[in-house]
């Protein structure tokens, strides 16, 4: 059995059902199986580029200023809490040469372009929507940039989505056929501004986050669903990946039916899931206090030394567990660990302040109301 799917690790000298231990596993599986991801930015002077660096993952990661432009020259920002890094140009200003510029960018590009942990994967090209100007210059370095990397267009500080005047500027742009992400501009707008008083909300960020996400490779992928703060859906539809491949897994140690004295390597994998899942969602916890509650919560020891009784949890396993069940009870696991990770992230983005150390108690409060009902009697039936 290939040791990338996880089963060697656990069917190998792994005697004791250790939770701690699991979650850890998938800790650190996730992190593994994400690489680092460089963004470039480019755009005129103050057009919003790092405000809208920041917003997409919800950290100071390039420095905003006001008025005269702060980036001087070329600026990699490494994050040394997230596998992100930003390419910060300095803004472009109108008079000087676009080859040049064109130039200086894709230097970089090109002298990074070997290097896995520095390559750029993807650039944020903006315009200010206010100005409704876009410049031979600009198309130039779009085009130019566009040879070696995949460039976005984005539209930033649009008032709202259908404002008429940022529609006919982002259908001109349009209009100009240049080589970018999906052959459109994507109208956003990154932090909450307001017009007389009156509040525009954010918008825009989610889509063009998922455009990106559909052209990375998949370990980008999977670091830009995981990392980026924009989009609930991106990290779900990431998750339920993770899923659907640690249930074709747990089929395969369940090919021959396994008693249930004997499940550890199967609930290694499962437990193992919701780490991987913890991460994608973007929860950073401690194992350790995972363990510790989950095995409160859903009536099992922490430590034991069969597995006997994590599968207590799901009515109607019976002494032995199939291929059919190995997978099922993976797919609920997996279901209600994501509901209950989006159920906290959603009161999150509601404004509730759910401190980081309370994320493991909260993310427990919602997984028994979860478990039980629907997902539970899913299993019966499935023998
Ligand atoms: N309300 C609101 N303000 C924004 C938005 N985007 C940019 N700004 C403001 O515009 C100003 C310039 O934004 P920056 O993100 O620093 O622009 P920049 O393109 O990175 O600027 P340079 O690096 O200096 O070229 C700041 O005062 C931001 O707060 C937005 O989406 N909403
Ligand atoms: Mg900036």
């Amino acid at each position: 059995m290939d040791g990338s799917t996880g089963l060697l690790r656990y069917t190998e000298g792994q005697d004791e059902f250790n939770l701690e231990k699991f979650f850890r596993d998938g800790f650190s599986q996730a992190l593994r199986g994400r690489s680092r991801l460089n963004v470039m930015l480019a755009g005129r002077v103050g057009v919003g580029k790092s405000t809208l660096v920041n917003a997409i993952f919800g950290a100071p990661i390039a420095p905003v200023g006001v008025g005269t432009s702060i980036t001087q020259s070329i600026r990699r920002y490494v994050q040394p809490n997230l596998p992100i890094s930003v390419y910060d140009t300095p803004g472009i200003e109108l008079g000087v040469e676009p080859e040049a510029i064109a130039a200086t960018y894709l230097t970089e590009i090109r002298r990074q372009m070997d290097d896995d942990d520095a390559r750029v994967h993807f650039c944020l090209y903006c315009v200010r929507t206010r100005d409704e100007r876009f410049e031979t210059v600009e198309s130039d370095i779009v085009r130019a940039l566009a040879k070696d990397v995949l460039v976005a267009l984005v539209l930033t500080q649009c008032p709202t989505y259908d404002d008429p005047r940022a529609n006919k500027f982002a259908r001109y742009l349009t209009s100009l056929e240049l080589p970018v992400l999906d052959g459109q501009c994507f109208m956003t707008l990154a932090e909450e501004d307001n017009v007389a008083g009156v509040p525009l909300p954010p918008f825009g960020l989610p889509d063009l986050v998922s455009a990106i996400y559909h052209q990375l490779p998949d370990a980008e992928r999977h670091t830009l669903a995981s990392c980026q703060r924009v989009s609930l859906e991106l990290k779900i539809a990431e998750a339920k990946h993770s899923v659907n491949f640690n249930m074709g897994t747990a089929a395969l140690i369940a090919a021959t039916p396994i008693p249930l004295v004997d499940s550890i390597p199967l609930s290694a994998l499962q437990i193992s899931m919701l780490g991987q899942i913890a991460t994608i969602m973007g929860f950073k916890v401690d194992p350790r206090a995972v363990a510790t509650a989950f095995a409160t919560v859903l009536g099992v020891a922490s430590v034991a030394r069969t597995a006997a009784s994590f599968f207590k949890i799901f009515p109607g396993t019976g002494t032995t567990i199939n291929a059919t069940i190995a997978s099922t009870t993976t797919k609920i696991l997996g279901e209600v660990f994501i509901n209950a990770c989006s159920n906290v992230l959603m009161r999150q983005m509601a404004g509730e302040c759910i401190l980081h150390d309370d994320v493991v108690g909260e993310l427990l409060k919602e997984l028994p109301l979860l478990l039980n009902g629907g997902l539970r009697r899913s299993l019966v039936g499935s023998r």
